[in-house]
């Protein structure tokens, strides 16, 4: 579906409102006529203006009227009536129907206003959420791929831009058009001759800005595009200031956004140049037609054909005008960057997970057997990263899987609990199907520790108990106990309700770790898939974290990526993967004694020895 229609059918879930706003908008339209007609009044009865040409038999309400004037003209003799009934003399009655014109306008107006902006802001609000359900929901693929900075200002920038549209803009536009069809009325029925001369030269300035516009909405599109690319390296920036810094590559990353700056100014300044002729132009246009009108004019109440204040009451009407048309250009603008905007946030909305749950899905029992991978193959693109991989972890087991980097362990393990899916071959978990299964029966039983740890800007209690309001508190500091993490929280400034900073900033890499574990012993998950990460611990913090691992690692079902001697060790089996295959398996002893990638591997050092580890008694329920 368009972005267009798509738009007008999440407006229309609010038409109980637009309607009212509507309403208010034509009293508002009604209300400028009547304050223009009583603007003549003003300056031909009140004022006097007219006395002359009245008392000589010209003007006032005569035959040849137009409909829409001899309706005002009755309305005003009505009310004129009444306050002389009253007593009140014209020079009060007029200027204070002019008044109540006046007030009437700006109440109605503001209803309008409020009403059709609340839409705007209501309508941003369902897309925004929408857009967010679906962002939380897609693939892992999709956010490997995709770049932060876009994606904020998909949710962001683009989504306030249909906000713009469809609040201030559609009021200005709606409003515009009504008052500009009476306004038009009302300068027909005045002055038939002059309004058609009128009318038959606006084209000549509607075309030019009719050609503007569609200059603008193309400058606005790309525009779009290069602040997207500026956002993007801005987010890696503040992502990668570390790396930035240690590689010195400040004027490198200065240079990359300079170019991207500059993309944007370019597509700015030609949209400036633009805008900037468009005023100008516009205004020199109506100058020569208020001249010619003068003149024109001039003829007419020498003909007494027309009185002043009516020609003041003329004016006024095409300045009205020129409002709405002049405001064309501005609105056309948003609105056409309200679509390009669109467009990007429904391509977030309507992107499929490419993981997807089968409608007929089953609730996975608690496991009870075994995992097998069955012929799995997998690739990201065109390279295989895992080819025919078949293998059956039992209920209990250790497993360690090794292998040069670049084998395809974190790959292998992201199948489990279907971040990805097999390209070939399939998964079971006690014989059914993965892709059978529900993806939440199926992801509450296992537990994940990533390689790269992350944390949320929350407190050390909600990182543990993640998703959880008001988690049991022994359960909490069980968990942080067999973490080996309640010794530094415990030294937090505020313990447990301590925030850790965006990335975990304030905590060292071996405490974002044990903290990540104390999050997994909490979930008590039957199967833990560790990813073990060594390289940027101290010997004395990887001792900690390594016996936090083994206390998770007790009584589940353990696949772990490991990188530790100690762990590979203990495990009950390994398995050696080398260029997307699974090429041995057996226990540390077992794989030592043949030549092949472990032993090579082992001589290598690819595993680290903990000492700490190795010597700490086995660690018991603490
Ligand atoms: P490690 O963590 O360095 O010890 O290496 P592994 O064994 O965990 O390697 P893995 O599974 O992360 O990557 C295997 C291959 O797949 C490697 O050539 C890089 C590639 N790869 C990994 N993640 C992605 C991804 O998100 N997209 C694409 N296109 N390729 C990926
Ligand atoms: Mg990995």
């Amino acid at each position: 579906m368009k972005p267009f229609p798509r738009l007008l059918r999440a407006f229309g879930r609010y038409r109980g409102r637009a309607f009212l706003a509507l309403l208010a908008m034509v009293v508002v339209s009604i209300s400028t006529v009547a304050m223009l007609f009583l603007l003549a009044k003003v300056i031909d009865d009140a004022l006097g203006a007219g006395a002359a040409a009245r008392l000589s038999g010209f003007g006032g309400a005569g035959a040849g009227r137009a409909t829409l004037l001899r309706w005002l003209d009755a309305f005003y003799a009505t009310a004129r009536l009444t306050a002389e009934s009253h007593g009140i003399p014209v020079r009060f009655a007029v200027p204070l129907l002019l008044l109540l014109a006046l007030v009437s306008k700006n109440v109605f107006s503001y209803i309008s206003e409020f009403e059709l902006n609340g839409i705007g802001v209501a309508m941003v609000r369902d897309l925004r959420r929408e857009a967010y359900d679906r962002l939380l929901r897609q693939s892992t693929r999709f956010y490997s791929e995709s770049s932060t900075g876009d994606l904020m200002s998909r949710m962001l920038s683009d989504v306030e831009q249909i906000q713009t549209a469809f609040g201030h803009q559609l009021t200005d536009l709606v409003q515009g058009a009504l008052t500009l069809i009476l306004l038009l009325l009302y300068v027909f029925s005045m002055n038939a001759r002059l309004a058609l001369i009128i009318f038959l030269l606006a084209p000549v300035i509607l075309l030019p800005i009719v050609s503007n516009t569609r200059r603008l909405g193309k400058a606005a599109t790309a525009a779009r595009e290069r602040i997207g690319h500026l956002g993007a390296i801005l987010s890696e920036t503040l992502r990668g200031h570390r790396v930035i810094k240690t590689y010195a590559m400040e004027d490198f990353e200065a240079r990359r956004f300079e170019e991207a700056n500059n993309d944007y100014f370019r597509v700015n300044r030609k949209t400036v140049r633009i805008q900037a002729r468009n005023a100008p132009f516009m205004e020199i246009l109506a100058g020569i037609g208020l001249s010619a009108l003068f003149v024109y004019a001039a003829s007419e109440i020498h003909a007494h054909r027309m009185e002043v204040g009516e020609l003041f009451s003329f004016l006024a009407a095409l300045m009205m005008m020129y409002k709405p048309v002049k405001d064309v250009t501005r609105i056309n603008m948003a609105i056409q960057l309200a679509l390009s905007s669109a467009r990007r946030v429904f391509e977030l909305v309507d992107r499929v997970s490419e993981i997807q749950e089968k409608p007929d899905a089953r609730h996975l029992a608690p496991f009870s057997d075994a995992i097998a991978y069955e012929n799995v193959s997998f690739r990201y693109e065109d390279q295989p990263v895992l080819l025919d991989v078949d293998l059956t972890i039992r209920r209990g087991e250790t497993v360690a899987i090794v292998g040069p980097s670049g084998a395809g362990k974190t790959s292998l393990v992201n199948l489990l609990p279907r971040l990805y899916d097999a390209t070939a071959g399939r998964i079971t978990f006690d014989g059914v199907d993965i892709k059978d299964a529900t993806l939440r029966s199926l992801r509450d039983q296992i537990g994940l520790v990533t390689q790269d740890t992350v944390l949320f800007d929350a407190s050390v209690r909600s990182n543990i108990a993640y998703g959880q309001s008001s988690p049991p508190e022994e359960k909490l500091r069980a968990a942080a106990h067999a973490a080996y993490a309640d010794e530094f929280i415990d030294r937090l400034p505020e313990g447990y309700d301590s925030f850790v900073g965006e990335n975990a900033g304030r905590l060292s890499g071996g405490q974002k770790q044990r903290l990540a574990i104390a999050r997994a012993i909490y979930k008590d998950a039957p199967i833990l898939i560790l990813d073990e990460a060594t390289s940027q611990l101290d010997t004395e913090s990887e001792a900690l974290v390594a016996r936090a691992l083994m206390n998770l690692m007790k009584g589940r079902t353990t696949l772990v990526i490991a990188h530790r001697l100690s762990t590979v060790r203990r495990a009950d089996r390994i398995l050696v993967f080398d260029r997307a295959r699974l090429v041995e398996s057996g226990t540390h002893s077992e794989l030592l004694a043949r030549p092949g990638v472990y032993h090579r591997l082992h001589a290598m050092q690819y595993f680290t020895e903990t000492e700490a580890a190795e010597s700490a008694p086995v660690p018991g329920p603490r």
